[in-house]
């Protein structure tokens, strides 16, 4: 079941190589059969995405040339230096950097993942969360100016809060191009005792307008963690105690 499952959606994939729509924005459609191994070939852990070196671990940090990452719950209940990056849905990319971990530093290409396909019409805004440095992204070859667009709260202690990023996209709106992002700060690693992080990118959307997040969300993620860190306390027995 599950395999006729991935072939609709690897049917699906081939669509946007003709011009069709941007395809798994929020990178949650893995092939559930590359899932459990640390390497896999990049088409079937990221349907619809070109990435650097055309490898894509699973839930794994250990390369020295730098290496995206599928990753999801299970990697950050394991690998402590996953631990505390931000998830929208099951599964994120990550990206960790060339050199970091080669001495002296080799400069290579910066890692990117890139996706070619047709801007949605009515689109003004392409949508993402991101952490990281110095990310470069950029449509049809051209290079695109983002911006801080909104903080969401979770519902995760780890990581209270998803910074979001905006790309002004009107210029492409109705055009076929690829769109890049380029990972390019080097010092940006995986080592949780040394400054810097695992860059990450997570749940791209287009949009006609830029919505804020519905205030019902806010004030449930806030309610949640209230009720948790009340949770964590003592019991009280009474006021005389
Ligand atoms: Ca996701």
């Amino acid at each position: 079941m599950m395999q006729v499952a991935w072939k609709a959606l690897t049917l699906a994939a081939a669509l946007p190589a003709f011009g069709g729509e941007f395809i798994n924005l929020g990178f949650e459609d893995p092939d559930p059969r590359a899932i459990g191994y640390p390497y896999a070939n990049e088409k079937s852990l990221l349907p619809g995405w070109d990435t650097y070196f055309d490898v894509v671990g699973y839930n794994n940090l250990t390369q020295v040339f730098g290496l995206t990452v599928l990753f999801d719950d299970i990697g950050r209940s394991r690998n402590y230096d996953l631990k505390d990056l931000p998830l929208v849905g099951q599964f994120g990319l990550g990206v960790v950097p060339d050199a970091a971990r080669t001495y002296p530093p080799i400069q290579l290409p910066a890692p990117y993942v890139q996706q070619r396909g047709t801007v949605p019409a009515d689109a003004k805004g392409l949508f993402f969360l991101w952490q990281g440095e110095d990310l470069r992204v950029s449509l049809g070859g051209q290079q695109a100016a983002f911006s801080p667009w909104e903080q969401r709260l979770t519902a995760d202690p780890r990581v209270p809060v998803h910074n979001y990023y905006a790309v002004n996209v009107e210029p492409w709106a109705g055009q076929e191009v690829m769109l890049r992002f380029e990972f390019r700060a080097f010092e940006y690693h995986a080592f949780p005792d040394w400054p810097g992080h695992v860059h990450v990118l997570d749940d791209l959307h287009f949009s006609a307008i830029p919505e804020p997040a519905p205030r019902w969300l806010l004030l449930a993620s806030l309610w949640w963690l209230a009720w948790r860190c009340r949770r964590t306390q003592p019991w009280s027995t009474g006021p005389d105690r």
